[in-house]
């Protein structure tokens, strides 16, 4: 993985307009090798494990834990029992695909956070998934923003296995890489830790529009 790090943060700078001609890690996982080449507006479907891991809507929990007063241990029927926060908006993969007018529904992030209650010297957030490797990260004021959420329901259903469910995150504003799946845990900490495709050369603010998404 080090040798794809060097590589994607090589291919970053060649980019313009934000789409990269060049090889980057996320590409190498198409099996084509032309994902991001070829228009379209579908998924691609990516995860970094061998397979996409499994949890039932029943047996699903998502920890809410760290540097708060009340940490948070909850099922997927305490999050719809929150108030839902729905959108419409288009889906950017950092190498270059994109899928337009995709609804989203789930709970909004700070709403979680605010349950929790964050204590006093906290400044980031670590993201976990249940496919026991994929990480990412958020900053405190990132997350207080209205349009990232924890999402239940994409594409007009429960978010499928394939795309992370019973539940993924969705950061609206930024590429897809920072919207994890299959979420298990966000633990609130004293400073932001990259996340998985960060360590590969990813920037760890990916504002869709501002960042080209590479580099930090
Ligand atoms: N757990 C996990 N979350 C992930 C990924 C992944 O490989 N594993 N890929 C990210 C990237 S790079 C993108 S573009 C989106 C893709 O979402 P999709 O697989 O539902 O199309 O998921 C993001 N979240
Ligand atoms: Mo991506």
């Amino acid at each position: 993985m080090l040798g794809l790090g060097a590589l994607g943060v090589v291919a970053g700078k060649g980019i313009q307009g934000g789409i990269d001609t060049a090889l980057t890690p996320l590409q190498q996982l198409d099996p084509t090798g032309l994902a991001s080449l070829i228009p379209g507006d579908y998924f691609r479907i990516y995860t970094v494990t061998s397979g996409y891991p499994y949890e039932s809507d029943a047996d699903y929990r998502l920890s809410v834990d760290g540097m708060v007063d009340k940490p948070l241990n909850l099922q997927l029927s305490d999050l719809q029992a929150m108030p839902p926060t729905s959108m419409v908006r288009t889906f950017q993969c950092v190498t270059g695909w994109q899928v337009q007018n995709v609804h989203w529904t789930g709970v909004k992030l700070s709403d979680l956070l605010g349950e929790a209650s964050v204590a006093k010297g906290a400044t980031a957030l670590r993201f976990e998934s249940f496919d026991g490797l994929y990480t990412e990260s958020l900053t405190l004021d990132q997350a207080a923003r209205p349009d990232i959420i924890v999402a239940y329901s994409m594409l007009g259903g429960p978010v499928s296995r394939e795309h992370g469910g019973p539940v993924r995150l969705y950061v609206a504003p930024m590429y897809g890489y920072k919207s994890i799946k299959w979420l298990s845990r966000i633990t609130v900490v004293d400073r932001v830790e990259p996340g998985y495709w960060e360590d590969n050369g990813y920037a760890v603010d990916g504002w869709i529009g501002h960042s080209n998404g590479y580099g930090s």
